[in-house]
């Protein structure tokens, strides 16, 4: 036992001369005095010699595990400390490199300018999940299950029961669930279509509106939108109310800017029309409220949702949709 001893003390401090890395080090120290190591397994065997030689022998591998160990904590503190010293021929007089700072997207900056002017006017901000229940997203607002509306949304699903939001409107309901009127709200967020051409992206951003009180017509609709646009663009920006259907809204309207790239005369961004589809828009349908327990004698409110990617097109003047999610940083730098 002494013989093998010897043996392994000599073995172990021979490997540690050469070790320049602390997981060698760890190796090293595992494959002599960890819980299988080489020194151990001897202490281990040593209740199987006679009684007379154990005490001695016991006292022997004692000290040699003793001994490796104070090598290995030491070794282990001069790898450290040789990390840590500067390595030759580090320049600490060179200037430092810089780093580019960044810009905000042109999205973050339209969905700001419209989150501000809404807070002027007195709108509070709520948010929802971009992973929703259908009930939100479809059923509650009065878009059952098989009803030719839902055609409309290119719908992406989780599951049976479970979208991609394809709307910013299922904020509408879990705000007015939470919430008794009066109700002023916008609800800025990402939503998700299967969609992808010069005017639509698979995900894309929209402005929800809300305003439910006693007395809330259209006119206050047309108020609210019209001064939205002329602080975003100016007081010469014309708007178009066109009849449409919402499932959740009653009457309803499709909102167009006038294409403030053109004037109206027609091009490329508002497809030659002379007009942009921005904004669908309506009065809260009483099925809507219902859903949610407003008494529809006392109350009557308009909503709409506004499409950011639309607006910041003409805002910058970008004739492509798709420019906003390419990651070209050159694009991106000039905003
Ligand atoms: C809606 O999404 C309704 N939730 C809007 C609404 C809210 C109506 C409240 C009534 C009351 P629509 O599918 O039309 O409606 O979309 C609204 C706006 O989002 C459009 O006017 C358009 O500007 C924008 N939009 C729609 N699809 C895309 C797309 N794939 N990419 C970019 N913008 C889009």
């Amino acid at each position: 036992m002494k013989g093998e001893l010897e043996k392994l003390e000599q073995e172990a401090m021979a490997a540690l001369r050469g070790v320049r890395d602390a997981q060698e080090l760890r190796r090293i120290r595992a494959q002599y005095v960890g819980r299988k190591g080489a020194v151990t397994r001897l202490l281990r065997k040593i209740s199987t010699l006679p009684a007379a030689e154990r005490p001695q022998a016991g006292k022997l591998a004692n000290d040699v595990k003793i001994r490796l160990e104070t090598v290995f904590k030491s070794a282990l503190k001069r790898i450290e400390q040789e990390r840590e010293r500067p390595q030759a021929g580090l320049d600490v007089t060179l200037p430092g490199r810089p780093f580019e700072r960044g810009t905000f997207h042109p999205i973050t900056l339209t969905l700001e300018a419209i989150s501000d002017i809404f807070l002027r006017l007195g709108f509070a901000i709520a948010e929802g999940p971009d992973v929703e229940l259908d009930y939100y997203n479809f059923e509650a607002l009065n878009i059952p299950r098989h009803h030719p509306a839902r055609d409309m949304h290119d719908t992406f699903y989780i599951s049976d029961n479970v979208v991609l939001r394809t709307h910013t409107s299922p904020i509408q309901i879990r705000v007015m669930e939470k919430q008794s009127p009066p109700v002023r709200i916008i609800a800025p967020g990402k939503v998700y279509r299967v969609d992808y051409d010069i005017s639509h992206t698979p995900m894309f951003h929209q402005v929800e509106g809300l305003m439910v009180d006693r007395q809330i017509s259209f006119g206050d609709l047309k108020g609210i939108l019209t001064t939205l646009m002329h602080q975003l663009f100016d007081e010469k920006t014309r708007l178009r109310f066109r009849p449409s259907f919402f499932p959740f809204t009653e009457p309803s309207a499709e909102v167009d800017i006038e294409c403030v790239m053109c004037r109206g005369k027609g091009c490329r961004v508002c497809a030659h029309t002379g007009w942009l589809e921005i904004v669908g828009a309506g009065m809260v349908h009483p099925a809507v409220f219902e859903m949610v327990g407003y008494d529809t004698d006392r109350y009557t409110g308009f909503a709409f949702g506004l499409g950011i990617e639309r607006i910041a097109m003409l805002k910058y003047g970008i004739d492509d949709i798709r420019r906003f999610y390419e990651n070209d940083i050159r694009f991106l730098r000039q905003f």
